[in-house]
């Protein structure tokens, strides 16, 4: 009797996340390869940073959509570990995003990295819901966009009882279908990191903070979240984001909750000499935090512009690695893009980056290939 009592009490603890007690997605009934990969992520942030790059699998400096090609393994030889992509004007039904990149090649592209053993983060940049229904909105700029600040009402009005809420659940019902859609071979979904509404602390998109109330953002979160549950959708992991912020009490404001927030991030691009003080500051109480939540954390997005020839390795890689930064995220290489005065065959990265590239702190996906991150 005793020897098959220790026999269950020991196969109880060998269960995947028993013995240890992991920390686990907000969302609980997250699939096994989600709590697989926020665990997963969890250890690696001890390891090292991953690398990310957004729409490094869709395009270029110079070429478009070429499957499986990418910029940053052109540079380096080999792809980054996390896969950013975009899904502004799935929200309308379109075939193309706002940066006309095919959906259905970014659900190829979701699926190819995920084969690989790389990380998956959807931002989305929804048009306003608001403004995009007056007639010539065309004519002015911004209109009707994500950029478009020009109404205060706009939350309001996609939340239960406000007049666009129908049409606010249609657009919820093509992201679904989208996500839905991100299955792997054996139709087991695809788990992902979905970064929405982000940057609300500064004011530049329809949920900024200064265009909705802190109550109106933390609701449009959790009704957006509850939505996608409630379609059977468990294999996300979300991030919740603002832009530059100093402190902790300005970071959380408009904060979802716990139940549904799984990774605390923050968008911090170089614009001169006291980013390194504000970048330092910031990712101290954002890991901090989320440590104490046992919520992944990440810098979500950044990127140099003062022209440092050295930022990779003498700012930023000192910088993230006096913190375990989950990973960083650079943002897209613009396909074609014609700089004033300038000849068109910039490369894809600076120099520097292979420095960052070769520190043993940076990971790309090779280095978390053999993690196995989506298997517990
Ligand atoms: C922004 C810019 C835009 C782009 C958007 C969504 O920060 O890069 O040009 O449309 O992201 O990817």
């Amino acid at each position: 009797m005793k020897k098959l009592f220790l026999f269950f009490a020991l196969a109880i603890l060998c269960l995947p996340g028993f013995s240890k007690k992991l920390p686990v997605p907000a969302d609980k009934k997250a699939t096994s390869e989600t709590v697989a990969l926020f665990q997963s992520m969890l250890k690696l942030q001890q390891k090292g940073i991953m690398y990310g790059h957004q729409d490094d699998l869709m395009y270029g400096r110079t070429w478009w959509y070429e499957k499986d090609r990418s910029d940053t393994k052109d540079f380096t030889g080999d792809y980054p570990a996390i896969a950013g992509f975009e899904l502004g004007g799935i929200e309308l039904g379109n075939e193309r995003s706002l940066d006309s990149v095919s959906f259905a090649q970014i659900a190829e592209q979701v699926k190819a990295h995920y084969k690989r053993g790389g990380v998956i983060t959807i931002s989305w940049h929804a048009n306003n819901p608001l403004t995009m229904q007056i007639p010539d909105i065309k004519s002015r700029r911004q209109g009707g966009t994500a950029w478009d600040v020009s109404s205060k009402e706009v939350v309001a009005s996609i939340l239960p009882s406000g007049a666009n809420n129908v049409l606010f659940n249609t657009w919820l019902e093509h992201l679904s279908a989208f996500f839905i859609g991100l299955k792997d071979e054996k139709g087991t979904p695809i788990p992902f990191i979905f970064r929405p509404f982000h940057e609300h602390s500064g004011s530049f998109f329809w949920w900024g903070n200064k265009i909705c109330t802190d109550e109106q953002y933390a609701s449009l979160w959790q009704y957006t979240v509850k939505f996608l549950r409630n379609k059977g959708i468990h294999n996300i992991l979300y991030a919740y984001n603002t832009d530059r912020v100093t402190s902790l009490e300005q970071y959380l404001k408009g904060y979802p909750g716990d139940d549904i927030i799984d990774m605390l991030s923050i968008d911090m691009y170089d614009r001169g000499e006291q980013f390194n003080a504000e970048l330092d500051n910031a990712l101290k109480f954002v890991t901090e935090t989320a440590l104490a939540k046992k919520k992944l954390n990440a810098l979500s997005e950044t990127g140099e512009r003062r022209g440092m020839a050295d930022w990779w390795s003498k700012v930023l890689l000192p910088i993230v690695s006096k913190y375990p930064v989950g990973y960083v995220l650079t943002w897209r290489n613009t396909y074609n893009m014609k700089f004033p005065g300038m000849s068109n065959d910039r490369k894809p990265f600076p120099d520097d980056f292979k420095n960052f590239y070769d520190s043993p702190r940076s990971l790309f996906l090779k280095e978390i290939q053999n993690e196995n991150i989506y298997k517990h």
